[in-house]
């Protein structure tokens, strides 16, 4: 058990000689992803102070509005990570296509590409409420030094080497795993420093707080509907308790702090549900289940996903174990 009050920037070191390719280059990685964590904190700390919200403009691929914090958070890491040269290849939720990285000598020996959702719930920033950071890390699949290609972008979950988020909340905390449990660190804004403070973190085998987007109940299958169902009924421990921020990876945090189901699923009206499997699903996935929880899009294992293109969208259900066990039944029962 990692003991506390140590820096993230302690933290890296120590267990670098823990994982299973160690070579240090996944801790500078790591290392970029802190740094421009920090500069996105400060930007997003500072959003109602200045006039930078509002849409951008754009739209992206999926025809939705960005907002001015999303860009400057997209250009943030990929900036960041750009400079140490230290990754092949980037694919972003606000970008278009995957960008491959060429290092200063032309021959990049990098090993890892990274897939990140820059700033996800960004329409709650205009309301003030928490926002993330989600990232995914691979090993690419093509060899060392040539450009990277989409193969080694779309890897099933399961090839994850790394993943995490950041959540910009009351505090902001940088949570990640690199296959040995996961571990949540706290920003000290006074030092702009890391610090351990939720080692070893873990989703309660059972819990009572559901979250899902009711409003869209009507659309839901019958699996989802009759699930919502049982966990308001009046029976044992329920009703259970309805918490939904619409941001996944704060509506992630608490759950896992507290034990809890979030639900995305598909409905009549988005027949794949919302979310991204790249950017959003197979990172929260593998933390769920580096926390011992549990990620299905209802019937699969959301790591066993063999996916096809980079935007692509799948249903996600993701939490304490008994929980979306429990949803897995009525799912079953409906299929
Ligand atoms: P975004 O990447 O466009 O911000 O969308 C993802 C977010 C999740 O964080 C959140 O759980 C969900 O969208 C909320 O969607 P909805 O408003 O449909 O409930
Ligand atoms: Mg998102």
């Amino acid at each position: 058990m990692p003991k506390k009050n140590k820096t993230l920037g302690e933290f890296i070191i120590e267990n670098q000689s823990s994982f299973q390719y160690s070579s240090g280059e996944l801790s500078k990685l790591i290392n970029a992803i802190r740094l421009a964590a920090k500069v996105v904190n400060h930007e997003v700390n500072k959003a109602g102070l200045v006039d930078i919200l509002g849409a951008a403009g754009d739209t992206n691929i999926q025809g939705e509005d960005q907002q001015k914090l999303d860009v400057m958070a997209n250009d943030k890491f990929i900036q960041t990570l750009k400079n140490r040269e230290i990754v092949c290849g980037i694919a972003s939720e606000e970008e278009d296509d995957f960008i491959s990285i060429n290092s200063s000598d032309d021959r990049n020996q990098n090993k890892y590409v990274v897939l990140i959702d820059p700033l996800d719930g960004s329409s709650n920033i205009d309301v003030n409420v928490s926002v993330g950071t989600i990232f995914s890390i691979y090993r690419r699949i093509t060899p060392v030094g040539s450009p990277v290609e989409m193969k080694d972008f779309l890897q099933k979950g399961s090839e994850q080497v790394a993943a995490g988020y950041v959540v910009y909340g009351t505090s902001t905390m940088l949570v990640y795993s690199t296959g040995a449990g996961v571990n949540g660190f706290t920003l000290n804004p006074a030092l702009g420093t890391f610090y351990l403070s939720h080692p070893n973190m873990e989703f309660p085998e059972d819990g009572k707080i559901y979250s899902v987007n009711e409003g869209n109940y009507v659309h839901f299958l019958q699996g989802v509907k009759d699930y919502i169902k049982y966990c308001q009924k009046e029976e044992g421990d329920r009703p259970y308790t309805s918490r939904y921020i619409g941001s996944l990876v704060s509506d992630f945090h608490r759950n896992m702090i507290k034990g809890g189901i979030y639900m995305y699923p598909k409905s009549s009206i988005a027949e794949n549900g919302k979310l991204r499997l790249l950017y959003e699903c197979n990172p929260m996935a593998y933390l769920a289940e580096q926390a011992n929880g549990v990620a299905t899009d209802g019937f699969r294992r959301i790591l066993d996903i063999e996916p096809t293109e980079l935007h692509q969208r799948v249903p996600f259900f993701c939490g304490s174990k008994n929980m979306v066990n429990k949803l897995h039944e009525f799912m079953a029962k409906n299929a």
